[in-house]
């Protein structure tokens, strides 16, 4: 491996539009927008080069075109790349949230082919691939589809949300599934998961993969995925604490 290092923030389900009244994470609007306040300073303090959001950035398809605007403007302006895709709750089908050009718009990366796009970060040092979700059944396989690792200097990361069947008598049935088999067959040294909000460690024999939980909200984990892609040390995967107040909002910086 012979390409720079890149550091990248990874979080997912951060259900923006669903309110966050919960006895542990007290008194939030519906409309609350502290994570992303949390995602704006985590990014400076690390010196993140790389900001993903994998699936429900928000929680319905009821929030309002401002609130789409405001959420991927602010992720617009993190001052570093932001990839976006939607999960089972912001799902890219005919009544998406995200209308065409939205996202260009503002800045941020949305992928929105369901069958999968490759993008090329940092002068081609890191390739990223997904799928857009158009539907969450068990049709749907996030980490299915993907190409060939593109280039064997470059990092090669991808994202999916769904949810992981840890083994063969694991299946429940459940949409968007995700097996250690996909993980392992897409050859990355990064597979960014969403859809669980405990933050897991779903790595298998050659392929590091984490779902990094949900910021916020009932069983959050609380934490975003800090991992270093690092041509001496590896990948290395860390946490930071997302820390809220639990008196009310945290005004907009
Ligand atoms: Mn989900
Ligand atoms: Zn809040």
């Amino acid at each position: 491996m012979t390409t720079r290092p890149i550091r990248l923030l990874h979080t997912s389900d951060v259900h923006i539009g669903g309110g966050f009244r919960t006895p542990d994470d007290g008194d939030h609007h519906d409309h609350c927008l502290c994570p992303l306040v949390v995602i704006e300073q985590q990014v400076k303090a690390h010196a993140v080069d790389l900001m993903l959001v994998v699936g429900d950035l928000f929680d319905h398809q009821r929030v309002t075109r401002d609130l789409v605007d405001e959420v991927l403007g602010r992720l617009g302006r993190l001052g570093v790349p932001c990839v976006v895709i939607a999960g089972n709750h912001d799902v890219h089908d005919d009544r998406s949230i995200y209308v065409e050009g939205v996202a260009e718009q503002a800045g941020v990366i949305f992928i929105d082919d369901p069958d999968g796009d490759t993008v090329k970060l940092f002068d081609g040092a890191l390739h990223l691939w997904a799928r857009s979700m158009p539907i969450h059944d068990r049709s749907f396989r996030p980490l299915r589809g993907l190409p060939p690792r593109p280039d064997p200097a470059a990092w090669w990361v991808v994202l999916g949300h769904g949810h992981l069947e840890h083994t063969e008598d694991d299946v429940y049935g459940r949409s968007s599934p995700v097996t250690p088999a996909d993980i392992e067959a897409t050859g990355a040294d990064y597979v960014a998961l969403g859809h669980w909000h405990v933050r897991t460690d779903a790595s298998t024999e050659n392929v590091t993969a984490w779902y990094s939980g949900a910021p916020y909200g009932v069983a959050a984990s609380h934490q975003m995925n800090l991992v270093d892609l690092h041509p001496v040390h590896g990948v290395v995967v860390g946490s930071v604490p997302v820390e809220l107040p639990t008196e009310g909002c945290l005004p907009a910086q």
